[in-house]
């Protein structure tokens, strides 16, 4: 067991369509603890920060086109293999190799629309929750009683 914390974000396209209900339903049953949240409209610099290892890619301008086109949903999860159990959640990068059953395999049709963002390593869950988030906007809860972690 490995209590970690994940940074995870719903693109522009969820709130949209009006499916971040359905979204969070779906991470919240699962059993992550959401540790933060708020609306985040990404300024330019900031998301070719976050994507900075795509910079030169022949997608990066799309990509950072869409990420600062509308608010982002921006979440601290925690939980036991926080990290990699979120990224199944997600399911594949690629549109077509996203497995029905995941998030993106449900929502999305096109790569570079694929609705959710989640940190793929510890390092990179790091850097993302604190290019984010302060630390005072994190809440560390506890219900006591909880199965889940
Ligand atoms: P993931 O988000 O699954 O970690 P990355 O880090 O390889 O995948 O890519 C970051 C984001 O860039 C993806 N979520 C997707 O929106 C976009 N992207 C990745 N590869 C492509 C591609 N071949 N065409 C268009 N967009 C892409």
């Amino acid at each position: 067991m490995a209590i970690e914390r994940t940074f995870t974000m719903l693109k522009p396209g969820v709130l949209s369509r009006r499916i971040m209900g359905e979204v969070l339903t779906r991470i919240e049953r699962k059993g992550f603890d959401i540790i933060a949240a708020k609306l985040v409209r990404i300024p330019r610099a900031m998301a070719e920060t976050h994507y900075g290892e795509h910079r030169g890619k022949p997608f990066f301008e799309e990509l950072v086109a869409y990420i600062t086109s509308g608010p982002v949903f921006a979440m601290v999860l925690e939980g036991d293999e926080s990290i990699s159990l979120l990224r199944t959640l997600c399911g594949s990068t690629r549109a077509q190799d996203a497995a029905p059953g995941t998030i993106r395999g449900d929502y999305a049709m096109h790569t570079g629309l694929n609705i959710i963002h989640a940190s793929d390593s510890a390092e990179s869950a790091q850097r993302e929750i604190a290019l984010f988030f302060k630390p005072e906007e994190i809440m560390d809860w506890q219900d006591g009683n909880d199965p889940w972690i």
